[in-house]
């Protein structure tokens, strides 16, 4: 454990990071000070009373000051300041490092463009089902630090972003994987998605068991004589699909029995793959196959994440708020297949995704698209005779409530981030819920 005693520790970021990092200063007997670079910040009434405050950017002078800084996730460490305080020296962390100095505890450490959270639930209630005593934190809108309040738990699950494996240094996971990766946050990464990836591989340093995605060679990490390797994939590794007649099968080398995804709750391909990797992780800490079985049938996924609200008059809506880049867009059009027209609500910050790998999957459906946000009109542009462009989410809702027929399919599936019309995620897609709620009359 770190003795912060007497040290100037400055926390940047007022959200639920710095809260919690105030928080865990204060009961090591340190008053931190707060910088965050809005005049108004939102939670500016969450912060305790006697912190010094700093709002409406960064001063190098305050920075220089610093022995520690510790930056919350949404603050890009290219910000000129923090660069000029990195050059002189002084030590920039991030809440997961601040955690990881405190406990040596067993974690599995998951990241990912996509499944991150679904894996780690999945992983979670495997655990559980096991009769481990389990806490999940992290990226998923736990901070980490807020677990140490928890008393000591068996297993520490926690999910992982590229923002917070920048600023993390002494991660030790007894598992670790990268899901997957895929074109994302390019606003933070100008060097592309080879910085972004290796932002991620930084996951698996030090980690006892590596669990890697077969199918992507961008999640497999240079191989290491320490490190096992435990690996899935659809038609390759350890956790592999078998088509039997037209049915998938979860197949591995580990066990004797197949496992049918028709038993699972959660549809389409990409569940199956999150299936095997969280299989992957429950075998490589000694989970029972057949209880990890047993909690992946039961598993009924998460809110926002290709969740139906509601099947009304023949037209079924369906919320995946969740969708936030490209990727994961393209997987809920490949899972969900409508007799009518797909109605697909898109748009927000696209953070400098390019959208048109998306054509080729749109041309072949029966779609209409409605664009909204900050975005709206450069995916408009990309396919200008079935887009139609509106400023906000409402209004494209309410617009195609007036269209719709029974066997169509209305999809939230936005492949941008909220952050330009909403607070975050779960306000976008409770907004729609909302809407369409009061539209049909639930
Ligand atoms: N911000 C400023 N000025 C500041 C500090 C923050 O403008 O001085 C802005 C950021 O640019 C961002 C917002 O405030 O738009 C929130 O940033 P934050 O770092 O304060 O965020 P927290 O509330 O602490 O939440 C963070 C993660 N948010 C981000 O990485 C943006 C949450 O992940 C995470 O659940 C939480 O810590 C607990 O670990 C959310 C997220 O969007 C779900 N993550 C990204 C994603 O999944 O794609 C990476
Ligand atoms: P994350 O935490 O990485 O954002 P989630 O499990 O919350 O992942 O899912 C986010 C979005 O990505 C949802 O729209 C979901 O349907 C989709 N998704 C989930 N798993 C995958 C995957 N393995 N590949 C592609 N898309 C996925």
């Amino acid at each position: 454990m770190i003795e912060y005693k007497g040290k100037e520790i400055i926390i940047i970021g007022s959200g639920m990071t710095g809260l919690s990092c105030i928080d865990f200063f204060l009961k090591k007997g340190v008053n931190p000070i707060l910088i965050d670079t809005r005049l108004f910040p939102p939670s500016i009434k969450s912060i305790p009373k006697g912190i010094k405050c700093y709002f409406g950017g960064f001063h190098v002078d305050h920075l220089l000051k610093a022995d520690l800084i510790v930056v919350s996730p949404g603050i890009s460490l290219n910000n000129p300041a923090l660069q000029i305080a990195a050059n002189k020296g002084i030590e920039i962390v991030g809440d997961v490092e601040l955690f990881c100095r405190e406990l040596n505890v067993p974690i599995i450490a998951i990241t990912g463009s996509n499944g991150k959270s679904t894996v780690t639930n999945l992983i979670k209630e495997m655990a559980q089902t096991a009769g481990y005593k389990v806490v999940v934190g992290g990226n998923i809108g736990i901070p980490v630090l807020n677990l140490l309040k928890i008393p000591l738990q068996q297993l520490y699950i926690l999910e992982l972003s590229s923002f917070q494996l920048e600023i993390t240094y002494s991660l030790r996971a007894n598992v670790a994987t990268v899901l997957n990766v895929s074109e994302d946050h390019l606003n933070r990464y100008p060097l592309g998605i080879d910085q972004y990836r290796a932002v991620k591989m930084r996951i698996y340093k030090n980690a006892l068991i590596c669990v890697i995605n077969k199918d992507e060679k961008l999640t497999i990490p240079k191989f290491s004589f320490n490190q096992k390797y435990i690996s899935f994939g659809i038609n390759q590794g350890d956790y592999h699909l078998i088509n039997k007649n037209g049915k998938f099968w979860i197949n591995s080398i580990y066990h004797d029995q197949i496992f049918n995804t028709e038993e699972m709750k959660i549809i389409g391909q990409h569940n199956y793959i999150n299936a095997m990797s969280a299989l992957a992780l429950a075998e490589a800490i000694g989970l029972p196959y057949l209880s990890s079985l047993s909690a992946l049938v039961s598993f009924t996924g998460l809110k926002h994440r290709l969740q139906i609200v509601c099947e009304h008059n023949g037209v079924k809506w369906i919320n995946d708020s969740k969708a936030t880049n490209i990727k994961s867009t393209e997987s809920a059009l490949c899972s969900i297949s409508s007799e009518g027209t797909l109605w697909l609500l898109l748009g927000g910050d696209s953070k400098g995704a390019d959208f048109s790998s998306l054509i080729n999957l749109i041309i072949v459906k029966k779609i209409k698209i409605f664009c909204f946000g900050k975005d709206g009109d450069k995916i408009a542009d990309l396919c200008p005779n079935i887009s139609i462009r509106t400023k906000t989410m409402q209004e494209a809702i309410k617009q195609i409530s007036l269209s719709v027929r029974p066997n169509d399919i209305v999809l939230l599936s936005p492949a941008c981030a909220s952050f330009d019309q909403f607070n975050n995620f779960e306000h976008r897609g409770n907004t729609f819920i909302k809407i369409v709620k009061k539209i049909i009359h639930y």
